[in-house]
C-alpha cells in the first residue's frame, strides 16, 4: 500500500539526524527536490541536495553511516548497489523495472508498485509531494508537483488529477484555455519555443512581423491574452506546422493551460522550462532556490516571503538567462537538423556536441520535424569520457510495440554501458568508441519490438 510505505518513509525520516537528497537534474527531478526540501525544512530536518545527470554509485562514497539518503526521480533500477552501501535510504522513484526485492534498510517507493501508470499519472514529484504531505500541511507545494508531471510530459489525470485539484481547490494556480508557451511575454515565448517548434523559433525578426500581420503586441503578457487573441493565434500558428504532424501535437498548442495566482512567475510552464534549462546547465542551486518557500528578512529587517525578496528576484534574472542560452542552444541543433539526420532501418540519428540539451533536441525533432522512427541524439562530448544518447519516440509508435526503456537498457548494457527510462522516452551512456554497435543492436531490438 502506498499510505504504509509513506509512513514507512516518514519513520526513517524521523529518525534521522541528517538527511542527503539526491535527484535529478530536470524539472521533475528539481521540483521533487525542492518539495522535500521545503517539507523537511518545515519540521525543522536538515538535508542537503544534490542535484546529478543520472544514477552513479561513487556519489554514495562521501555519505556517513547515520545519513539517510533520499533518491529522487532515480533509484529503482539501482537498488541492489545502493543497499550494497548499508546506507539507509529512501527511494522515490517513478521509472519502470525489472524487479522488486524487498531490503530491510530500504523504504521503495515507485507509483508502478501501487497499480499507478509510471510513465503518466504520477512523477517523482508527485510521489515526494504524497510524501510531504505525511509530514505536515504541505498542500501550497502541490503545484511543484504538477510542475514535474508537466515537465515529464505526463498527463494530469489519475493521481496527477488528484494534485491538481488540490493546488487548484488551495487556490495556488489557475487554470485556463490559452496557448501553451513558454516564457512571460509573446514574443519571448514564440522566439524560444521548442514545443511547439516553429521555423521562426530563433528568429526575433521572424516573431515580431508574425505579431504585427496579426496585429498583437510583441510584449503581451501570455497569462493576459484575450479569448480572441487565442484564437487569431491559435489558427495562424497551426498553419506554420508541417502538413504531416499527427493530431496530438497541433492539439497541444491550445489547451488547458495553468498560472500562478501569486509571485512573480505566472506561466506555469515557464517555470517548467527555467528547472528544466538550469538543471541542464549545470545550474541546479540556482534553480532550487526559485522552488524554496518561507520567510526572509529584507535589508530594512521586515519580513517578507521569500519569493518577493531581492535575493529571489536576482536569481530569477539569472535563471532566465540561462534559460534563454539553453532554448537557443537547442534551437540551433533542430534547424539544421534535417538535413544532419541520419538513418538506420528502424532508427534515426544525429550527431551534436553540445552537452545538455540531446534530450530537448530529441523531443523537438521527433515531434515537430521526422516524426517516423524513433530518435537517438548522440552527445561524444559531454567531457566525462562517455557517450551519452537521448532517445524519443512517439505514442503512435509505443502503440506498435516500441519500448525505448528496453531497448536502451540492453543495448547500452550490450556495449559495456548503461540505460533504461520510459516506454517513449529514455537515455544511455556507453563507451566512446561503441556508438556503431550501440546503433546496431538498438536498430535490431526495435526491429524486433515491432514485429517486423
Ligand atoms: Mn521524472
Amino acid at each position: 500500500m502506498l499510505a504504509k510505505d509513506l509512513d514507512n518513509a516518514v519513520e526513517f525520516i524521523k529518525l534521522a539526524e541528517r538527511i542527503r537528497i539526491f535527484s535529478h537534474n530536470d524539472a521533475d527531478g528539481i521540483s521533487a527536490a525542492g518539495i522535500l526540501c521545503n517539507a523537511l525544512l518545515r519540521k525543522n530536518k536538515r538535508c542537503q541536495i544534490t542535484i546529478i545527470k543520472s544514477f552513479d554509485k561513487n556519489i554514495l562514497n562521501g555519505v556517513s553511516k547515520d545519513e539517510l539518503v533520499v533518491f529522487c526521480d532515480m533509484g529503482s533500477n539501482d537498488i541492489e548497489d545502493i543497499s550494497s552501501t548499508g546506507l539507509k535510504a529512501v527511494i522515490l522513484d517513478h521509472h519502470i523495472f525489472d524487479k522488486k526485492d524487498d531490503y530491510d534498510n530500504i523504504v521503495h517507493i515507485n507509483p508502478y508498485f501501487y497499480g499507478i501508470d509510471g510513465s503518466k499519472e504520477l512523477s517523482a514529484s508527485g510521489v515526494s509531494y504524497f510524501l510531504s504531505k505525511k509530514l505536515g500541511k504541505n498542500e501550497d507545494l502541490s503545484y511543484l508537483a504538477i510542475v514535474g508531471a508537466i515537465g515529464d510530459k505526463q498527463d494530469l489525470e489519475k493521481a496527477n488529477e488528484i494534485i491538481l485539484n488540490e493546488a487548484l481547490k488551495h487556490n495556488l494556480i489557475e487554470k485556463r484555455r490559452n496557448i501553451k508557451l513558454s516564457g512571460e511575454d509573446l514574443l519571448t515565448g514564440l522566439v524560444h519555443s521548442i514545443d511547439p517548434y516553429f521555423d521562426f523559433s530563433g528568429d526575433e525578426t521572424g516573431v515580431k512581423s508574425f505579431l504585427d500581420r496579426l496585429n498583437i503586441k510583441h510584449d503581451k503578457k501570455i497569462y493576459n491574452l484575450s479569448e480572441e487573441e487565442i484564437e487569431l493565434l491559435f489558427k495562424s500558428l497551426i498553419k506554420m506546422l508541417p502538413d504531416n504532424l499527427p493530431d496530438e501535437v497541433k492539439n497541444c498548442i491550445v489547451g488547458d493551460a495553468f498560472f500562478m495566482t501569486d509571485g512573480h512567475i505566472k506561466n506555469l510552464l515557464f517555470l517548467v522550462d527555467i528547472l528544466n534549462s538550469c538543471g541542464k546547465m549545470g545550474k541546479s542551486g540556482l534553480a532550487l532556490s526559485l522552488c524554496l518557500k518561507g520567510k526572509y528578512k529584507s535589508k530594512d529587517e521586515t519580513i517578507i516571503p521569500y519569493h518577493n525578496s531581492e535575493e529571489f528576484l536576482n536569481n530569477l534574472k539569472e535563471a532566465e538567462r540561462y534559460t534563454s542560452d539553453f532554448k537557443i542552444s537547442v534551437i540551433k541543433e533542430v534547424k539544421n537538423a534535417e538535413t544532419r539526420l541520419k538513418k538506420r532501418k528502424n532508427l534515426q540519428y544525429i550527431e551534436i556536441d553540445k552537452e545538455g540539451i540531446t534530450g530537448e533536441v530529441a523531443s523537438t525533432i521527433i515531434r515537430y520535424i521526422s516524426p517516423d522512427l524513433p530518435i537517438f541524439v548522440i552527445n561524444k562530448a559531454n567531457g566525462d569520457g562517455e557517450i551519452k544518447i537521448s532517445t524519443r519516440g512517439t505514442r503512435s509508435l509505443v502503440k506498435k510495440g516500441v519500448d525505448l526503456a528496453k531497448v536502451t537498457k540492453i543495448s547500452a548494457k550490450k556495449v559495456g554501458g548503461r540505460g533504461g527510462g520510459h516506454n517513449i522516452a529514455s537515455g544511455a551512456s556507453i563507451p566512446l568508441d561503441k556508438e556503431d554497435l550501440f546503433l546496431d543492436i538498438a536498430d535490431d531490438i526495435i526491429k524486433r519490438q515491432m514485429g517486423l
